[in-house]
């Protein structure tokens, strides 16, 4: 298997810190971080690799003042794509984006200023978004004359609800604020969103891995079933977590009255 450190990254930098926290910062702030199809290749490659890495929890964080206007369209342009061709581009960003939503470690996003088309679809593949003050959100496809093609009529869909999103797409509609936070874009709006995402990975961090696989995976799987079928996955998923040894020492602690309580602090 590659390791992480094998990864050569041209448009991404990735750390690693000793608790096992990764940072993953998109890093063509001169482009305002648009998504051409090697950044893509590079998402891919670190997003398969994580749950097999031993990280615990994944920050997905942006360089320069937006954290990214999507589909780089200037590569679009140039290379003058064919219907096939795109379709296959569409195919390797839905790649990268499910081993997000579905490869079982919990991925924290940090937005600022344009989170925007394409940009949209990579936040909304992560499992919890944390946005500075000035961003802004928007699926300016329509504008450009193209359509969502990396996941937005999903996982966007599911975030705001569809009507949400033809209005968005059609009117041109940017959400920012507070109504981005009520409306479901972002679930944190904050003055230190790099400091809450790391507070909130640090958390989860502190979940056995089973725990967090089945969190960051089980969820969205079981969402895509049938109710009955879901609730079979539900049990078995809950047979087989419920039951970890890593859990063992969290119920005993429990049972003896030393475990933490759950209530809101102050
Ligand atoms: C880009 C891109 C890009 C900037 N592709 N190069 N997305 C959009 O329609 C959003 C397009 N971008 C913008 O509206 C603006 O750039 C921003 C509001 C995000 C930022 O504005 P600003 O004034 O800070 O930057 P800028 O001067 O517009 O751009 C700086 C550079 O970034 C410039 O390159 P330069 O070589 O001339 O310096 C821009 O060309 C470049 N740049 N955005 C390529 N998107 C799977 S389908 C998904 C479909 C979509 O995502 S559609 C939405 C596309």
């Amino acid at each position: 298997m590659r390791d992480l450190a094998d990864l050569t990254l041209k448009n991404i930098l990735l750390d690693v810190d000793d608790d096992g926290i990764a940072t993953v910062t998109l890093n063509r702030p001169d482009k305002r971080n648009a998504l051409d199809i090697a950044t893509i290749e590079e998402l891919v490659d670190i997003f398969s690799l994580l749950p097999r890495a031993g990280i615990k929890a994944a920050i997905l964080r942006a360089n320069g003042d937006h954290f990214s206007a999507g589909l780089d369209l200037v590569e679009h342009h140039r290379e003058d794509r064919s219907a096939s061709d795109f379709m296959h581009v569409c195919l390797r960003w839905h790649e990268a984006f499910n081993k997000m939503e579905y490869g079982g470690v919990p991925i924290i996003a940090v937005l600022k200023g344009a989170v925007v088309g394409g940009g949209l679809e990579l936040a909304s593949a992560a499992h919890i978004r944390v946005a500075a003050r000035d961003t802004y959100f928007g699926l300016p496809e329509g504008q450009r004359g193209l359509f969502t093609g990396g996941g937005a009529t999903i996982r966007v869909a599911d975030l705001i609800g569809k009507a949400r999103m033809i209005d968005m797409m059609l009117s041109g509609r940017l959400y920012r604020d507070q109504e981005a936070v009520d409306v479901g874009l972002c679930q944190y709006l904050v003055d230190n969103p790099e400091a809450k995402a790391l507070e909130i990975a640090r958390n989860a961090a502190q979940n056995p891995p089973l725990s967090n696989f089945a969190i960051c995976s089980a969820i969205s799987h079981m969402q895509n079933m049938s109710a009955l079928d879901a609730a079979y996955a539900e049990a078995v998923v809950a047979g087989v977590v419920n039951t970890q040894e890593a859990a063992k020492a969290r119920l005993a602690a429990f049972a003896q009255g030393t475990a933490n309580k759950i209530k809101p602090k102050g």
